[in-house]
This record gives structure tokens, C-alpha cells and sequence, in this order.
């Protein structure tokens, strides 16, 4: 997968260079490109940004720079931009957009070529995003959660590495990505222990250390039961209740949840 990030703070992204993105990108499996976007200004000043029309606080960016950076780091030629258009995926991570999921960072995954736009300021021209979807670009505006950042540029580094970790050989074992928390089942992950196994008065608890797998396994799939009860009702609510066993709603009833309906309810206390 190639990847190309613009922005005005490139070094934002150095740390992309650690850890497994850093490791992909060395094994030849991600092509991470960051480009500084004043590379495509033409004043002496090299401005990228303007005050808005209609009047209001801050700054907004201006088209036409956005416009060349884009159009240069996703290969489109003057000769047929629709057909390049195509093959590119523009991803403009706002606070205004859509919620960024693991949903998304798994589609996002089976892309071949991704650019993702940083916005600083009060954010870029509307006409970019409209520009490339009336070519035929897929844009995706993606928010990384209900509260404000100055720029895009974090949001990129998370969407980089959600993505990022999801190709094919960059998370060593595949299976680790089965079990986690935002996968299929819909459920936040169990509590994990190591060595030692008793840390001061706190001990592991002893079906850990049983051996028996099956007991391990219904014990951890009560935890992440009991959690997500615990932690995230949205979920909870999101679950379809045919896929839970008795026991699954056991658990579940003793945090105080039923079926009602053939969906799950919070009972009234
Ligand atoms: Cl993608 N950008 C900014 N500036 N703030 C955010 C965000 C994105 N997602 C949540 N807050």
C-alpha cells in the first residue's frame, strides 16, 4: 500500500517512522510518503491559507493549493484525470466527518493508494473535497472522535497506524488481531496478566494458571461481557442477541441487561 500525507507540519509525522509502521514501511509492505504542502505555493510567502467568506474567526485553506498537492501526489495527468482519480482514495480527517471505526480502518486497509490531507486552521475549502468526488475520487472526511484537535495531523498518525497494522505481515501474529477489542464480536477485550504471578497482594486470578482451556476461555469471554457492560452501553446495545449463548446472558443480566424484543435493554433500576 502506498500512503501520501500533506501537511503543513511533516515532522507531526516522524513518528511514523517507530514501532510497526516503522518496521512496514523498511519491510517494503507501506510506502509512506509525507510532503510539506508549501512545496505547492507560488508566493513569495508561501501561503496556504485565507480569510473566509462570510466573515467568522480563523483561517481556512485555500483550493488551489490543496488542489496542486493533491492532484501531483496522486498521479492525476491533465490527459485523464477521471481514470487516475479512481485509483487514488482521499482521506480529509475533520472533526465535521464521520466517525473513523475499526470498520473504516479495515476497508481502508484493502486500498491500494490512500492520500490523506491535513487541515489546519478552520479547516479547507469545501470545493477540494467536492472537486474530487464530481472526478470520481472516493473522499472520505473522518472524525477520530467527539472532541476538537488543532489539525488533522494526529488524526492522521492514528488513522496510519489503525490502517498501517491491519496489511498483510506487519503484525507478526495474526492471530493477535482476532481476540482484540473492536473485533467481530462486537465486545471490548478481557483483562490480560503475566509473570509474576503474585505482585504484592494482587494474584492472577487461578483459572489463568488452571490449564484448562475451556474454563480459560468462558472465564475471558465473561470479562469482556462484564466490561463492556461496564464501560460502553453502546455496545451492549449493538449486540444481536442471537449470537449470545445462556450463559453469555447470564453475565449480561447480572450487570442489569435483558432481551427485550429481540434486542438488548438496560433494566430500569
Ligand atoms: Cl480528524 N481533526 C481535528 N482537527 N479534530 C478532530 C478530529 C480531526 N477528530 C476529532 N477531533
Amino acid at each position: 500500500m502506498r500512503i501520501d500525507v500533506v501537511t503543513i507540519f511533516p515532522d507531526y509525522l516522524a513518528a511514523l517512522d517507530l514501532s510497526l509502521v516503522g518496521k512496514a514501511r523498511a519491510a517494503g509492505i507501506l510506502d509512506l510518503r509525507v510532503h510539506d504542502l508549501r512545496d505547492w505555493t507560488t508566493d513569495r510567502h508561501r501561503t496556504v491559507d485565507d480569510t473566509p467568506f462570510g466573515g467568522g474567526a480563523g483561517m481556512v485553506m485555500r483550493p488551489d493549493v490543496w488542489g496542486r498537492a493533491i492532484d501531483d501526489v496522486s498521479g492525476l495527468s491533465a490527459a485523464a484525470p477521471e481514470r487516475d482519480a479512481r485509483a487514488v482514495h482521499l482521506v480529509v480527517p475533520t472533526p465535521s466527518g464521520e466517525t473513523f471505526t475499526q470498520r473504516t480502518a479495515e476497508a481502508l486497509a484493502t486500498e491500494e493508494h490512500l492520500v490523506v490531507a491535513c487541515g489546519r486552521y478552520e479547516g479547507i475549502d469545501a470545493r477540494v473535497a467536492e472537486h474530487y468526488r464530481s472526478v470520481g475520487m472516493p473522499v472520505s472526511e473522518l472524525s477520530i472522535g467527539d472532541y476538537v484537535l488543532n489539525g488533522g495531523e494526529v488524526a492522521a498518525l492514528v488513522m496510519v497506524e489503525a490502517v498501517g497494522r491491519l496489511l498483510p505481515g506487519v503484525v507478526g501474529n495474526p492471530e493477535s488481531l482476532v481476540e482484540e477489542s473492536h473485533g467481530a464480536a462486537g465486545l471490548l477485550e478481557y483483562p490480560v496478566y503475566t509473570k509474576p504471578p503474585a505482585w504484592g497482594d494482587l494474584e492472577v486470578p487461578d483459572v489463568l494458571l488452571s490449564g484448562h482451556h475451556a474454563r480459560i476461555h468462558r472465564w475471558r469471554r465473561d470479562q469482556a461481557l462484564a466490561r463492556t457492560a461496564a464501560r460502553r452501553p453502546d455496545m451492549v446495545r449493538a449486540l444481536d442477541p442471537e449470537t449470545l449463548d445462556r450463559h453469555d446472558l447470564e453475565v449480561l443480566a447480572a450487570a442489569g441487561w435483558s432481551v427485550v424484543d429481540g434486542r438488548l435493554e438496560r433494566d430500569v433500576p
